[in-house]
């Protein structure tokens, strides 16, 4: 009871972790039969014991604790669930992409609890990573979600299904979308800690280091001056999606509390691994919603740990 209230508590506030699967998923969900096997694996390696590795489950920083677990994204069916994409894209017009999550029963999931405002969390990236969307599709009653958007161009890119089943716990089920024609892939963008977005400058304070939960501190400003009014979106003034360079492993990361409405947005990270990460920042302000997006390495924390206090480029 009292873990569970602990993670919960932690996870409404800083949620953080991988893939969902590190621990918070697991302690607090109902679904054991489904991850137990797993579990007696991960609880060995990471030495939190069987039994208080509930209330450890976060705070477990050793790496070990973090690489016997897949990261959330990489996988098409998971627990049971499966997400099958029912559209075939198009570019460069809008679409109505359609899908649908089937239950360990096999039937189209209907039921699910409401995160950050929605039931369902859809992201569409481009595997080269230089195309980000995050939308909240809306369900038929057999369980069919639709959602519109336009892919830019042709490629190859990942969809990312963000939600809770009733009954379940928390996933993050990850598809892959073909979109025919001319494909000219792009290379990772340079590592960066300040973003432009229309009129919006964002400058990104702290480092990810693997295993630990990483402090990161986005500063939002507009044409050179601090945006102290940012709009809540979803519950919060940011939303922050993390995917790793090489594979799209997925973090769903949320910002901590605040009563302030900028410029500083604080969020906790925890990264599986070192690389690198593609990070996308969602803010709103003058009612509408914008994405800055960076590129930033993990690095170990005995190692190089740049000093990242202050905004480069200005
Ligand atoms: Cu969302």
């Amino acid at each position: 009871m009292n873990a569970a209230g602990k993670l919960g508590a932690y996870v409404l506030g800083l949620a953080v972790v991988f893939g969902g699967a590190l621990g918070v998923g697991r302690v607090t969900g109902p679904g054991d039969a489904l991850t137990q096997g797993k579990s007696p694996a991960v609880a060995e390696h990471a030495e939190t014991g069987g039994h208080d590795g509930a209330d450890g489950g976060h705070e477990a920083t050793t790496s070990s604790a973090t690489t016997t677990d897949t990261p959330g994204g990489l996988q098409v069916s998971q627990n049971g669930y499966t997400l099958s994409l029912l559209t075939t894209p198009v570019t460069g017009r809008p679409m109505d992409l359609t899908f649908r999550v089937t239950g360990p029963d096999q039937r189209p999931v209907t039921g699910y609890k409401v995160e950050h405002d929605k039931k369902m969390h859809f992201i569409v990236v481009s595997r080269d990573l230089t195309s980000f969307q995050h939308v909240h599709p809306e369900m038929a009653t057999d369980g069919t979600w639709k959602t519109r958007l336009t892919l830019p161009a042709p490629g190859a890119y990942r969809a990312f299904a963000d939600f809770v089943p009733e009954g379940g716990e928390k996933l993050t089920l990850g598809a892959d979308l073909q979109a025919a024609g001319d494909y000219q892939p792009q290379p990772l963008p340079h590592v960066s800690r300040t973003a432009t977005v229309g009129d919006y400058t964002v400058n990104l304070a702290g480092n990810l280091v693997p295993g630990r939960s990483s402090k990161l501190t986005l500063t939002v400003s507009k044409n050179g001056k601090p945006v102290t009014d940012l709009q809540p979106y979803l519950g919060a003034y940011g939303h922050l999606v993390a995917l790793r360079a090489g594979d799209l492993a997925y973090l769903h990361v949320h910002p901590e509390e605040s009563e302030q409405a900028g410029p500083e947005i604080t969020f906790y990270a925890e990264v599986p691994s070192v690389g690198n990460y593609r990070l996308f920042l969602d803010f709103q302000h003058d009612d509408q919603v914008r994405t800055a997006s960076f590129t930033v390495p993990a690095t170990l924390a005995d190692g190089h740990a740049p000093s990242a206090t202050h905004d480069h480029g200005h």
